[in-house]
């Protein structure tokens, strides 16, 4: 079976696993999601006060080469138990979960595009790009709400760590996108990514040919 990987990027906050989730929901078990988060680093060594302080938000971060095995596993038809990130506890958990191999695979992640050899697994590129200030307010509230957090720990963090980064290494990787979609909230670029999946799924090539 030909699998399309379609790489989906763009800063913290910017919507991009709202995008991804949304694509999910819409296609169910015709497509298979990985989430490049649950590819950071084991910590088990590190003390919770030491594991909190970490950048997480460089290439270095994630275990990389493991995303890379399970996508060429994927690619060869066999199914992979991907890992689970615990953000509360700022740690890989116990759990897994089994991912088969699909027609096509969503790859999401703040750093998808930094790594060469993640880049040339992927037949369609997309970054989802938002200004700044829609990031942090967006981060504000799901890391407070979903990630066990307070305010000041956010803002503290993304003042340190998560904005330098992101112009040292999420940023300077959108123009190695195919596709810049304006904020993963984006009606019109929904309709189209979906489109496009759609006739890879009938058809099982991808042309580029959806892509205006
Ligand atoms: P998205 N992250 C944590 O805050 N703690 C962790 O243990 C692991 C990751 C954050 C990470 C990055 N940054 O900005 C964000 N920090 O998760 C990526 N600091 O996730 O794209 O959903 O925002
Ligand atoms: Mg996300």
């Amino acid at each position: 079976m030909k699998c399309v990987i379609i790489g989906i990027a763009g800063g913290t906050g910017s919507g991009k696993s709202t995008f991804t989730n949304r694509l999910k929901a819409a296609f169910c078990d015709d497509i298979a999601v990985i989430y490049h988060d649950n590819y950071y680093k084991k910590q088990d060594e590190l003390s919770f006060e030491e594991r909190k302080k970490m950048n997480y938000d460089h290439p270095e971060a994630f275990e990389t080469e493991l995303l890379l095995k399970q996508l060429q596993m994927l690619r060869n038809g066999k199914a992979v138990e991907c890992p689970v990130y615990d953000y509360s506890m700022h740690n890989r958990s116990q759990k897994v979960v089994k991912v088969e191999p699909k027609k096509v695979i969503l790859v999401e992640g703040i750093l998808v595009f930094a790594d060469e050899r993640l880049r040339q697994m992927f037949d369609i590129k997309i970054f989802v790009e938002a200004d700044a200030d829609e990031r942090i307010l967006r981060r504000v509230i799901r890391d407070v709400k979903e990630r066990g957090r307070d305010i000041e720990g956010v803002v503290e963090q993304y003042l340190t760590t998560v904005k330098p980064m992101h112009y040292l290494y999420v940023e300077p990787t959108k123009p190695l996108a195919d596709v810049i979609i304006n904020s993963g909230m984006n009606e019109v670029a929904f309709q189209l990514v979906k489109t496009n999946i759609e006739k890879i799924l009938e058809t099982g090539e991808e042309d580029g040919s959806a892509f205006p």
